[in-house]
């Protein structure tokens, strides 16, 4: 077993090199995100991180985030979400419920009322199904407001939403109207 910290530290750095720069440790991604286990536990060793199968099997079955997947004969591993690198990770379009919840900062909420949620740093706008996560989310950034989005509503109006393997909803832009962070609003 790792310890915690080492798992933490670890998980980090498969997102880092699963999401973002596999070159950091001298990996590569195919085109759906995938990576050779052997592969990126050698290179890992070879950066100082030695790490058993069963470990990073056992890493991936508990990470709270389901943030890694395998593949079912377990000899390639990807993210599940959150790439800054293009891949294509075959999605669900899925039709969303009537509401789905976005946390973030108290300070971006004029922004975010003038422009309506963009993607920023990421392929897709990141919601929930639930509040608390959304809260949990939205703090990570500072103080926490949890915004409401009408989704039913923006999916009728044919804005298109996917969702992850590890249920996270995902969709490319939300115009303001569609958002409330106290049930008033401008569309509907
Ligand atoms: C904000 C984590 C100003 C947006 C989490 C957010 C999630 C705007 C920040 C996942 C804006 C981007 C995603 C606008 C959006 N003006 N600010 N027009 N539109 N923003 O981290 O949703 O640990 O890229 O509200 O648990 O916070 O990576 O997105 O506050 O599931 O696995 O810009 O990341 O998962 O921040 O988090 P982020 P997020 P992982």
């Amino acid at each position: 077993m790792l310890t915690a910290s080492e798992s933490i530290k670890i998980s980090k750095l498969l997102s880092l090199v699963l999401r973002h720069k596999p070159q950091a440790i001298g990996i590569t991604l195919d085109e759906n995100g995938w990576t050779d286990v052997q592969t990126l536990l050698t290179r890992l060793a070879a950066n100082g991180h030695q790490l058993t199968p069963d470990q990073l099997y056992d890493l991936v079955d508990t990470n709270p985030k389901k943030r890694f997947a395998l593949t079912d004969d377990r000899t390639r591993i990807r993210a599940n979400q959150g790439h800054s690198v293009e891949i294509d990770l075959g999605y669900r379009q899925s039709t969303p419920p009537e509401w789905l919840f976005h946390g973030t900062a108290t300070r971006f909420i004029d922004s975010i009322m003038d422009q309506g949620l963009k993607k920023m740093g990421r392929h897709h706008v990141h919601l929930s199904d639930n509040e608390a996560t959304a809260r949990q989310v939205g703090s990570r950034h500072g103080k926490p407001v949890v915004l409401v989005v009408q989704a039913e509503a923006m999916a009728r109006a044919g804005f298109v939403f996917f969702q992850s393997e590890n249920g996270v909803w995902l969709t490319n832009h939300i115009p303001a109207a569609y958002l409330s962070s106290n049930g008033n609003f401008q569309a509907g």
